[in-house]
């Protein structure tokens, strides 16, 4: 630490700021901030092919970037480049006086050609998110780190900047309150590009799945912005004319119940109802929300109408094994069921590659996903991300091999499996093969509509873009993909009610999506198995 200068500097694991701050002090010089989320592979959760359909070219803002930038002094002048949505161009980095960039695991390529144009250009770069912060040794080279929450981080980097001494590295032990983050900085997007908008309450989860790095990154004490903080965000959507679909990204929205029943559902159900139920809203949750049905009430009447949840696998013996607590002994397809019957549709995660996994799992599954009517099924190879309870015991086994590719569908595990190599992946595929299949992704959609209750009235209202991307679909999946059959079955069935026939289609939408990335994994697939020196040899071997 710098005394003279008064430089918080090198901010340890032990230094504590002295509070958080960013309402920073004033800036005698105006700097040009590029903030640049890069470009994200196409994905499960890209749903590109799906975005095509409603003229929109990216799922969801950068939150991140955008929380960051209103943490900033009002005196700089900030721009934000989002690589899925518009192109990066030199001569905005040229502007630059510094280059903030984001990242997740899986956009890392995007990043490296970003250090890449900025080095060339002589621009300084600032680098902060889940990419840098779970492996800041890859990237010495960025001039700067500012790792973990910003919260903390930010206000230290921002002081040392105006006090001209800079470090490398900013990182903290600390996890902040939320209750003074700023509402993101909406004003630097182009909200018409986004299929959603997303808003976070809360941060940390209670619960302790060996194989998930959140409560490594974000504690397991969940953190909450207030009541008034969440209807102010919401109302900064609502008079930039947002309307529609707003996603909560928080990792379980229900950890801290009582609050949310007493608290926050009321507030946003009488916000809802005083702005005509400008938007739908869908979360992640753990499974135990069936047990509550208080909670569902609050949720459905909120305008919940969609929730993801970490199912995992069929089997206790996994869900025992990988610490899913609240997932064992559980009759899922009951849960989920019941879940659709209070108004909220189920997207799942299910992983395969557990130690427990026997053969058998994967019909096993492929009968959950369908008799549960989960349409949205996100079926991953289990990975180790680095910092969980996984990744040590893995370690200590000698079994862990490449480093992840942040993609848990893409054919790739970062550690060697018990169960034989080629039988898993070969399984893998059975289960997503057999899933995406329209014959059962068709048929999936019509066991959930069946049983969900659509009558909320803040769900789904026929709009414009609704009406176009039926169109496109009727020719799209109607008369060019293989399997229109089911499509038109489906299509015809669901005209006797316009709230069903928009989910309808726009689940036929997702399984277009969901088929086109499978043919590119499949195609993967087969030139690894063409080629003698792929990885999956070198874990069979290792
Ligand atoms: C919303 C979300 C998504 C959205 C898109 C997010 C987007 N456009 O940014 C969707 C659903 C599309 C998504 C998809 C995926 N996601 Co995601 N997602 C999230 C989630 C739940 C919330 C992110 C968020 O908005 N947080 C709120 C903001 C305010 O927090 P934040 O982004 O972390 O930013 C804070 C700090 O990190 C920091 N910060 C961030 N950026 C910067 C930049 C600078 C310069 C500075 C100084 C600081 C800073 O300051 C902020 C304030 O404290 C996180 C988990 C989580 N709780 O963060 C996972 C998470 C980011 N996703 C993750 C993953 C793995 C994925 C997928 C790869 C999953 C998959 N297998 O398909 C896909 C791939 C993406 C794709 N192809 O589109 C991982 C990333 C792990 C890693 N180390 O990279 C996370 C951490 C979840 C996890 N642990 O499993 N995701
Ligand atoms: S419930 Fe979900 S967010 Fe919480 S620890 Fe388990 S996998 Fe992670």
């Amino acid at each position: 630490m710098n005394e003279k200068s008064g430089c918080l500097s090198n901010l340890s694991m032990d230094k504590k700021p002295s509070r958080v701050l960013w309402q920073c002090p004033p800036y005698e010089n105006n700097m040009k901030i590029l903030l640049i989320n890069p470009e994200v592979p196409n994905t499960f959760w890209s749903l590109k092919s799906a975005l095509k359909f409603v003229s929109k070219n990216a799922l969801l803002p950068p939150l991140g970037l955008l929380t960051v930038a209103a943490m900033l002094p009002e005196s700089f002048e900030k721009k934000l480049i989002d690589m899925n949505t518009v192109p990066l161009y030199d001569r905005d980095i040229k502007w630059a006086d510094y280059v903030f960039i984001t990242g997740m695991v899986i956009q890392k390529n995007s990043v490296d050609r970003i250090i890449e144009r900025c080095k060339r250009l002589n621009v300084k770069i600032v680098a902060g998110g889940p990419l840098f912060t779970a492996f800041p040794e890859a990237y010495l080279k960025i001039d700067h780190l500012v790792l973990k929450e910003a919260e903390i981080t930010l206000p230290a980097f921002l002081r040392d900047l105006e006090n001209g001494c800079l470090e490398s590295f900013y990182t903290t032990r600390e996890k902040p309150d939320l209750k003074e983050t700023p509402i993101p900085q909406w004003d630097l997007i182009n909200m018409k590009k986004y299929a959603l908008m997303g808003i976070q309450y809360s941060r940390g989860c209670p619960f302790n799945c060996d194989f998930c790095d959140i409560t490594a990154l974000l504690g397991r004490k969940v953190r909450t912005k207030t009541t008034s903080q969440i209807i102010n965000e919401l109302e900064s959507l609502y008079v930039r004319k947002w309307r529609g679909d707003v996603f909560f990204v928080d990792d379980n929205f229900i950890g801290k119940r009582q609050q949310l029943k007493n608290e926050l559902l009321p507030a946003i159900i009488s916000w809802m109802e005083k702005r005509k139920h400008p938007f739908a809203f869908n979360t992640q949750v753990s499974i135990d929300m069936v047990d509550d049905e208080e909670l569902m009430t609050l949720m459905a009447r909120a305008g919940f109408d969609c929730v993801f949840i970490g199912i995992e696998s069929p089997n206790d013996s996994s869900l025992a094994e990988c610490n899913k607590t609240q997932n064992v002994g559980r009759d899922v397809v009951a849960a989920v069921k019941k879940i659709q019957r209070f108004g909220m549709q189920v997207q799942a995660g299910f992983i395969v590659g557990f130690d427990s996994d026997k053969p058998g799992v994967f019909d096993k599954l492929i009968s959950l996903i369908q008799d549960s009517g989960v349409v949205t099924a996100m079926v991953g190879l289990l990975n180790a991300p680095r910092g969980t309870k996984l990744y040590k015991k893995l370690m200590s086994e000698n079994r862990l091999t490449n480093p992840p590719t942040g993609d848990n569908m893409d054919y790739t595990m970062n550690f060697i499996p018990k169960m034989d190599i080629h039988q898993l992946l070969g399984g893998y595929q059975k289960v997503l093969n057999t899933i995406y299949s329209p014959k059962h992704y068709y048929k999936r959609i019509k066991i959930f509509l069946k049983n969900y209750n659509i009558s909320n009235k803040t769900r789904l209202k026929v709009s414009y873009s609704n009406i176009k991307a039926f169109f496109r679909s009727t020719w799209q999946i109607g008369m060019i993909e293989k399997g229109k059959i089911h499509y038109w079955m489906l299509i015809l069935w669901s005209l006797k009610s316009p709230r069903r026939l928009t989910l309808a289609v726009r689940l036929s939408i997702y399984g277009f999506h969901f088929r086109k990335m499978l043919e590119n994994l499949n195609n993967q697939m087969k030139e690894l198995a063409a080629t003698s020196s792929n990885q999956y040899n070198s874990v069979d071997h290792g």
